[in-house]
């Protein structure tokens, strides 16, 4: 039966999660609100860890600001064909000008482009706050760690991608 009251997934059930001992993942992560950002990526590698990836299967690498997430995960897929997922780590905070409009819609919409040209799952974790104090709260605080529930996605993500090519294979 599927649940559908639950909104946050950092309190995550472990006994439902699928292994991630054959999966690759690479962890891309934008260093503007690095304080923010770096305890994201944490959360998202600890929860890859925990639930069977590889140490040497999990790929990090680090881009300016959120803004090249979209280059950042475009070029990991196109460079290691091995990977199954990529999680994207950012923190965009509203500040005087239109900047953050334009940051948020290029990457949101840029990582839809990029999921969809390489049919791999491609995790959205950008956080877009109207303040430091709202960025905390979902990097560890009360709102759980949305870095965490990237790596939860992708691991669902990633499990249903190897379950529908096994369908469509066996059908062949
Ligand atoms: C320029 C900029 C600004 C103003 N704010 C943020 C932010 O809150 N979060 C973030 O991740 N990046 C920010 N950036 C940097 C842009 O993402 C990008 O790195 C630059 O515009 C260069 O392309």
């Amino acid at each position: 039966m599927i649940e559908h009251k639950k909104t946050n997934l950092s309190d995550y059930d472990s006994s439902q999660m699928p292994s991630g001992k054959e999966y690759r993942i690479a962890i891309v992560t934008a260093e503007w609100n690095s304080t923010i950002t770096g305890a994201m990526e944490q959360g998202a590698y600890d929860t890859l860890l925990e639930n069977g990836v590889k140490e040497e299967n999990i790929v990090r690498v680090n881009v300016p600001g959120s803004f090249e997430l979209t280059t950042g995960a475009d070029l990991l897929l196109a460079n290691d064909k091995g990977l199954d997922a990529v999680i994207c780590i950012g923190c965009v905070i509203q500040g005087e000008t239109r900047h953050f409009d334009f940051i948020c819609q290029a990457v949101s919409q840029g990582l839809t482009n990029v999921a969809l040209k390489h049919q791999r799952p491609v995790i959205f974790s950008v956080l877009t706050t109207n303040d430091m104090e709202q960025a905390l709260a979902r990097s560890g605080g009360k709102h759980g760690n949305k870095g965490t529930e990237g790596a939860v996605t992708a691991l669902k993500m990633v499990a249903l991608q190897k379950q529908l090519e096994q369908q469509n294979f066996a059908k062949a």
